[in-house]
């Protein structure tokens, strides 16, 4: 039987309420630095914020690019405004995942990126987002934009894990959670703690879908990645009635059984915290999702090889 120890680190979903388009970065900050407190006191080693924490959802705004868009970028990181969260991270021992918006002076390149810092407030890993949903121009039919593809670039990094805080952790993105590719190739990197945050619509604004759909497309996609690699996923919304626009909320702590421990009630900002067992996949890992001895690449080279389907051509063809 496989050797089942135990490795615990409580990890804390640190959801957040709506973040108004002109709500100052500090006081911003001072919300995550009580959840971090919060988290603290319930004996946190680490805390999981949403995707880009430091500022409403500007994607659902058309900006010409300008001094307008830049206002919601850090090019820095820490910066003078979130140099309080690094300390505080060291002061109290507690690593962190923070989602913001990242610019790069030189050269101007834009990500939609998250980082982990360690319990001694290092940043020790950087993810920059992937699957960028929505569309790059303005679309008038639409009640509110969802313009990822204009203001950031596809990630530059893929999707890499990092040995730190007494686990193999990994990092996404809101979007990214919904494409098995994401959780499969840091799978395939051993991960143990999926992070990610994310800020997504109660809504679809392109046509009519019960909220209840959403939230089960929601917690599907992390409970799923959770089970078939083994790990566990902390997703921590931006929640609420934001700048007119509903986000769902819905965070919570999946362990890698694919249950939901732990979870968010409200849509405000709100501490959901799991004391985790990272050595808790390792069983799944080594019989049912054993992936060197069941998995089969070399029936899945379509994956890799293209980006869209090729369906059968004619009436009784086949894609074989
Ligand atoms: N938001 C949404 C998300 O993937 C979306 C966009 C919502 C896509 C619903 C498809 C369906 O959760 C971000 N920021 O990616």
């Amino acid at each position: 039987m496989p050797d089942i120890s135990s490795r615990r680190l409580t990890v804390a979903a640190a959801q957040m309420g709506p973040v108004a388009r002109a709500e100052p970065r500090s006081r911003v900050v001072a919300r995550l630095l009580a959840m971090m407190h919060e988290a603290h006191g319930r004996g946190a080693g680490l805390v999981v914020f949403p995707e880009l924490a430091l500022t409403t959802f500007f994607p659902r705004w058309f900006m010409e690019d300008g001094a307008e868009l830049d206002a919601f970028y850090e090019a820095e990181m820490p910066g003078p405004g979130t140099q309080p969260l690094f300390d505080t991270a060291a002061a109290l021992s507690v690593g962190f995942y923070l989602g913001y918006a990242e610019l790069i002076r030189e050269g101007g390149r834009r990500y939609n990126t998250s980082i982990l810092v360690d319990r001694q407030g290092r940043i020790v890993g950087k993810y920059r987002k992937v699957h960028l949903p929505g569309h790059s121009e303005y679309e008038p039919a639409r009640p509110w934009q969802h313009l990822e593809k204009r203001y950031f670039e596809v990630g530059d990094f893929g999707f890499p894990v990092w040995r730190t805080m007494g686990g193999v952790m990994g990092m996404a993105l809101c979007n990214d959670r919904r494409w098995p590719e994401t959780f499969r190739v840091m799978g395939m990197k051993g991960v143990e703690l999926v992070m990610l945050g994310y800020n997504t619509p109660a809504a679809n604004s392109l046509g009519p879908e019960p909220h209840h759909v959403r939230m089960l497309h929601n917690h599907l996609s992390m409970q799923a990645g959770a089970y078939q690699n083994g790990c566990w996923v902390i997703g921590t919304a931006k929640a609420g009635h934001e700048d007119g626009c509903d986000l769902m909320g819905g965070s919570c702590i999946i362990a890698p059984s694919g249950e939901i421990v732990a979870q968010a009630h409200t849509l405000e900002d709100e501490v959901v915290t799991y004391d985790c067992d990272l050595e808790e996949g390792r069983f799944n890992k080594q019989t049912i999702f054993d992936f060197a001895a069941h998995r089969r690449p070399e029936h899945y080279g379509i994956i890799t090889a293209q980006a869209g389907a090729t369906e059968p051509a004619g009436e009784d063809g086949a894609t074989l």
